[in-house]
């Protein structure tokens, strides 16, 4: 087999524009500005992943993570193995934060192994489905937009399963899009909501009370978990499975809220917690017993196709619709061959590693640090 100890680790700026921005209670996405990481080694083969900048929820900027990657994770992991993944944890567990950041690194790590290995990482997760159902993630907008792009994704791509954003003041102006959907699509759509903690408890559950008669599925984080009290009451009056997706972002945050009775499903998203972590959350939501969405980070292709490989290979997170299309809305992408998202459906590559080859003239042309 080749060498697989790690040679060098790069972390590459670069920006592609949205055709659309994304915009949510905590914050809003005009230009992907993320960061490629390659993980190269000894051997001569090349791992690749993408870690998303956002801020406003883990305080990573993109600048941030070049510099983590760069100045701390690089030199930890240089010299070892990708397949010391356990070591690799502890290395950079030294480290506080930064989830995006040891997220792309270890899915690198993993691209490497299944090369080497001329197997598929997503067969060498589980490989338990050939594809996955998507969900489309709704920004705020008017509701006739909305209408307008769900039913535009739903003709283009076989899309059925919408998130909305939420979490605007007034909340009557969220609830009057949910509405607008499910007066539009009938039963033929399925609905929940992302409050990104826009709202207060007794905002969304005014909300949740006025929209109990549109079939919601889901709510995900409509309060501030760290409202306590006020979370733990809104999540008891919850009629349907309520999601921790900001607030739970690794194994001791996901016990936290669970067994606090703040959250009673899980977002896992493959952007924070790489494919090593993603396993011991989804592991322990399997062994609590609660829900598994899998999430979007308003990933780019690269990320989605890493997030599809994770989502696709596990029972669980099939289960339901993965949020997987939030790259439809960026103006171009760094794939050499683009995703395609058919029937509702996305595919992980069966190929050896995640499947990431990159069209190096794009990436030329968008990095940022030449
Ligand atoms: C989501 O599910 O919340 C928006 C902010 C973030 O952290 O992720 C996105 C989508
Ligand atoms: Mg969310």
């Amino acid at each position: 087999m080749s060498d697989l100890t790690i040679e060098r680790i790069e972390a590459i700026p670069f920006a592609i524009p949205y055709r659309k921005p994304l915009r949510f209670a905590s914050g809003e996405v005009r230009t992907a500005e993320h960061v490629l990481v390659r993980v190269h080694t000894a051997g001569g083969l090349l791992g690749q992943a993408e870690a998303p900048p956002r801020p406003y929820t883990y305080g990573e900027t993109q600048a941030s993570i070049v510099t983590v990657v760069e100045q701390l994770f690089a030199p930890a992991m240089v010299g070892t193995s990708v397949l010391d993944r356990e070591e690799h944890r502890a290395r950079l567990g030294r480290t506080v934060g930064n989830p995006t950041a040891k997220a792309a690194l270890d899915m690198a790590a993993w691209d490497v192994a299944g090369q080497a290995l001329g197997q598929p990482v997503h067969r060498l997760l589980g490989g338990y489905a050939d594809s996955m159902r998507v969900a489309h993630m709704l920004g705020f907008d008017d509701p006739e937009v909305m209408v307008e792009e769900a039913s535009r994704v739903g003709e283009r791509h076989g899309i059925s399963t919408f998130k909305v954003k939420v979490g605007r003041r007034p909340y009557q102006l969220d609830v009057a899009v949910v509405r607008a959907l499910r007066e539009a699509f009938g039963e033929d759509i399925e609905l929940y909501v992302d409050g990104n903690r826009g709202w207060t408890a007794s905002e969304s559950a005014r909300a949740l009370a006025e929209m109990a008669d549109l079939g919601l599925t889901l709510a995900e984080e409509l309060n501030p978990a760290d409202d306590v009290l006020g979370r733990r009451w809104l999540v008891e009056r919850c009629p349907v499975p309520f999601v921790a997706d900001e607030s739970a972002t690794n194994p001791a945050e996901v016990t936290r809220e669970i067994l606090g009775g703040s959250a009673t499903a899980v977002s896992l998203k493959t952007a924070r917690t790489g494919f090593s972590e993603s396993q011991r959350v989804l592991h322990l939501a399997e062994g609590l017993g609660v829900e598994v969405v899998l999430g979007n980070q308003i990933d780019g292709q690269v990320g989605t196709l890493c997030s599809v490989t994770f989502g696709a290979a596990h029972a669980t997170t099939t289960r339901r619709a993965g949020e997987l299309s939030n790259f439809l809305d960026m103006s171009d992408d760094l794939l050499a061959e683009p995703l395609q998202i058919t029937d509702g459906r996305l595919a992980p590559r069966s190929v050896p590693g995640t499947g990431v080859v990159l069209d190096e003239d794009k990436l030329t042309r968008y990095r940022q640090d030449r």
